[in-house]
Formats: C-alpha cells, sequence, structure tokens
C-alpha cells in the first residue's frame, strides 16, 4: 500500500479514538486510518508516499495511563474506513474545526476556511456556514430542501442525482436544484479510485485493442429470469441479468481459455488462468470499481447472484476489501443499466478480453417464419488484446456466449 496524500496527525500530538491518522492510497481504494486509542503519537514508522506493509506497524501510540489502559505503547492496526464513514469525523490540531465534508465543499469553492466564520459548536465550521459564505459571494439564494436542509451547490464529485430506477418513469425529471456558479476555475487533485483509474488506463492503452460487437436476443433470458426471481427472493437474493451473462462467460471461457489468461510485460509468456474470476465493474459514488467474482467456474447462477448482492452492498458503501478488487482474470461491464447500446471497452491490465453489455430494449425482430415480433434486443461490445487473440477467437466465443444467453437451457448441458 502505499501512503499519500494526507496526514493527519505528527509525533507528539494527541488523538482520540476515530480521530484521523492518515490515508492510505492503494491501487484500488483510498481509505483514512482512524485511531483506536486516545492517547499520544509516539512514533511514526513511515513518512509520506513511502510504501506501507500490512500487518506492519504504522504508528505507534502511547495510551493514556489515566483511562486504565495496561499496555504503554501500542500499534493502530485500525481497519480501513470509508470516506463517508469518516466524514461526520473531527480533525483535531487545526486552527479551524470542521469535518471532513465540510473541508472539500470548501476547497472544490475556492473558499478559505479561515474566512469562514463557524457556527457549529467551539466555533466548528457546518456546510450551512460554507454555503452561507458561497451564497453571500455570488448573491445567489439557497432555497431550504423539503427536509428544511440547505441544498448544496453542485459539486463536480455530485453532480446529478442517479436516475431513478423505475420503469415506468420513462423521462428523465430535470435537476430541481439551481445551479450556484462561484464564477472561478478550480483545480483539483485526483485521488482514490480516479488515481487508479489513470493507472489502470493509461497502461491500458499500450494495449492493441481489437473490438467486437453482436447483438443479443434475450427474449427467452427475460422471462427465464421473470420465473426465477421470486425463487431467488424466498433465499434472499435478488437475480439480475449479470449471474447468467458472467455463467455464460465462464462456460465460454472453458472452451476458450486464451481470453482467461495474462500476458506478461514483455510478451513473451501467457499464463492460462485456472479460476474464472470474473470482473463486475460497478459504478459507484466514489467512482468506478472493478470487484471479481472468484471461481465462476464452480458457482451456480444463484451462488454468482448472491455474491454479486453482496460486491454490490459493500461496493456502495465504499467497503470493498482487497481481495474482491483483487485478482480478476475476465471483465464484464453492464453499462447497459444506464443507457447506451454498443461501447468501446477498455481492457483491465493484465487481463486480455473485456465485454461491455448495452441496454435492454424491446426492438422488432423476425422469427423463424419471418412474422416480426417483439423481441428484447441487448447489444454487447467485447475488446481483446490484439497481440495474443485474434478476431476470429473473439468472435467464436462471443457466438457461444451469445448462444447460451439466447438459449438459456442450452446451458445446462454443460453446467457441473
Ligand atoms: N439493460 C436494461 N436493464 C438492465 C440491464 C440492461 N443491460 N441490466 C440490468 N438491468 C436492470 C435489472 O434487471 C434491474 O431491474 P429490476 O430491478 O427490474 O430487476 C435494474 O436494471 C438494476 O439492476 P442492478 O444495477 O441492480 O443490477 P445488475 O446486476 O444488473 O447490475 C452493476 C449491477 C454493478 C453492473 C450495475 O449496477 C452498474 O454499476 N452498472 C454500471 C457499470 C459501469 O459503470 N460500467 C462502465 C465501466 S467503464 O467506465
Amino acid at each position: 500500500m502505499c501512503l499519500e496524500c494526507k496526514r493527519y496527525i505528527k509525533e507528539g500530538d494527541s488523538v482520540s479514538q476515530f480521530d484521523s491518522i492518515c490515508e492510505v492510497q492503494s491501487d484500488k481504494a483510498s481509505v483514512t486510518i482512524t485511531s483506536r486509542y486516545d492517547g499520544i503519537i509516539r512514533k511514526l514508522h513511515y513518512n509520506l508516499d513511502e510504501i506501507a506493509y500490512v500487518g506492519k506497524p504504522l504508528v505507534d501510540i502511547e495510551i493514556d495511563a489515566s483511562k486504565g489502559v495496561a499496555s504503554e505503547e501500542d500499534v493502530v492496526e485500525t481497519p480501513p474506513m470509508s470516506h463517508e464513514e469518516h466524514t461526520h469525523q473531527e480533525i483535531k490540531g487545526h486552527k479551524t474545526l470542521a469535518t471532513p465534508a465540510v473541508r472539500r465543499l470548501a476547497m472544490e469553492n475556492n473558499i478559505k476556511l479561515s474566512e469562514v466564520v463557524g457556527t457549529g459548536k467551539d466555533n466548528r465550521i457546518l456546510k450551512e456556514d460554507i454555503l452561507n459564505y458561497l451564497a453571500k459571494q455570488t448573491g445567489a439564494i439557497l432555497p431550504p430542501s423539503p427536509k428544511g436542509e440547505i441544498i448544496p451547490p453542485l459539486p463536480k464529485s455530485e453532480t446529478v442525482p442517479a436516475a431513478p430506477k423505475d420503469k415506468a418513469r420513462k423521462i428523465p425529471l430535470p435537476v430541481s436544484r439551481p445551479l450556484v456558479f462561484s464564477g472561478k476555475d478550480k483545480t483539483e487533485p485526483i485521488t482514490g479510485f480516479h488515481k487508479a483509474m489513470v493507472k489502470t488506463m493509461s497502461a491500458a492503452l499500450k494495449i492493441p485493442h481489437f473490438g467486437y460487437c453482436d447483438e443479443i436476443d434475450l427474449t427467452q433470458l427475460v422471462q427465464l429470469r421473470e420465473d426465477l426471481k421470486p425463487l431467488a427472493q424466498i433465499r434472499g437474493v435478488k437475480l439480475s441479468f449479470m449471474p447468467f451473462f458472467i455463467k455464460a462467460a465462464s462456460l465460454g471461457l472453458l472452451q476458450y481459455p486464451i481470453l482467461n489468461a495474462s500476458l506478461d510485460e514483455s510478451c513473451q509468456n501467457v499464463t492460462y488462468k485456472a479460476s474464472h474470476n470474473i470482473g463486475v465493474a460497478m459504478d459507484t459514488e466514489q467512482g468506478l470499481i472493478v470487484p471479481n467474482v472468484k471461481n465462476v467456474q464452480v458457482c451456480s447462477v444463484f451462488e454468482i447472484a448472491s455474491e454479486l448482492n453482496r460486491l454490490q452492498a459493500l461496493g456502495s458503501a465504499g467497503q470493498l476489501g482487497t481481495n474482491d478488487l483483487t485478482g480478476g482474470t475476465f471483465t464484464l461491464s453492464n453499462i447497459g443499466t444506464i443507457g447506451g447500446t454498443y461501447t468501446k471497452p477498455v481492457i483491465l491490465p493484465p487481463e486480455v478480453a473485456i465485454g461491455a453489455l448495452g441496454k435492454i430494449q424491446i426492438l422488432p425482430r423476425f422469427n423463424g417464419k419471418g412474422e416480426v415480433f417483439k423481441a428484447q434486443i441487448m447489444n454487447v461490445s467485447w475488446s481483446a488484446d490484439h497481440r495474443i487473440i485474434d478476431g476470429a477467437t473473439m468472435a467464436r466465443f462471443s457466438n457461444l456466449w451469445k448462444s447460451y444467453l439466447e438459449n438459456p437451457a442450452s446451458m445446462l448441458i454443460d453446467l457441473k
């Protein structure tokens, strides 16, 4: 892990439980480490930007003897905490008291905290103080929200709220919040998942991508899922289309193992992966993350659904662990939950192939008798590393995947 960006403490500082110690950036996640103890910081084991190793001491805290804790010195091994969890904690040792969320809001609007009068306890600066300061600067009037809260201006990371998943509501609602423009450009550091995206996507640029697209008729699968959904629900699992897409991909990979492989940096060796750890691109509030479902080759569709539910719950809470986020061997990206038909997915190195799924739409198609029927059509776009995968292989794999999904009963033949 690489310690970077922010350290909230220095040697000699007093800390309380849950005070922020530092931010840790791994390839996949940015988390805030907080203190488990009340005490005094005696030793920092790392400088900024040094690599910190899991299981090794990060910081020594002398525990307050008056509180009756036996040990004199202890090592923080606090589990990582997401930014969201962290937002309600105070950071001490600064002239101004404000939560990280308030500091971010101020930074995003180029406001110096020292210029804002805090109206909270001990002059703590609240979100409202920032918004009032901004309103005074811009002359904007901030209306109260339905709950009586003040609605913040839209910072970059918040943008427009996610579209409602209610299928009956076809027309996207306009954003009701008034936009407040501070009239100034702003520059902000790239951190967290966005930083990981810079790294991964820059590495992906070195890969010559071969693209292949097709359309899939999901009419039977749509019906099958409708039939199975209540069964899964009784067992406490939400059954979406992804488990079928993932299982069909794994069945295809058994026949085309080159697509579940990795190429070494010098392009001298290819490693065929025994496990089908299928990554699923997830759109979360913290940004794009790609946790993977491990060993899909030995999982049932129900087991995949259950695991996906777990990953989604952890992903939206910003609590996915390193194990879930690493070791992927092949990726599927269901951008169709948001919209679109064809895309150009970018391979996640060291993987060699990725598929992106468009939105499922009801479209007219012809059946075998030449009659028009309402078909549930989805487009798929594959990208493969053309250094080791030829177009014909990608197309054959896609055909097989397509046949499993267009005739889902055919999966039974190959299921173990
Ligand atoms: N077209 C239309 N509807 C779809 C669909 C598609 N391709 N895929 C799923 N749906 C439907 C589901 O059936 C579900 O409807 P019901 O509630 O009626 O069952 C609804 O959309 C919501 O699905 P979901 O999001 O709960 O579950 P999922 O397993 O289908 O998708 C996930 C999970 C994580 C893939 C998705 O939430 C997501 O994050 N997608 C975006 C991925 C992304 O950002 N890709 C880009 C990567 S590159 O930057």
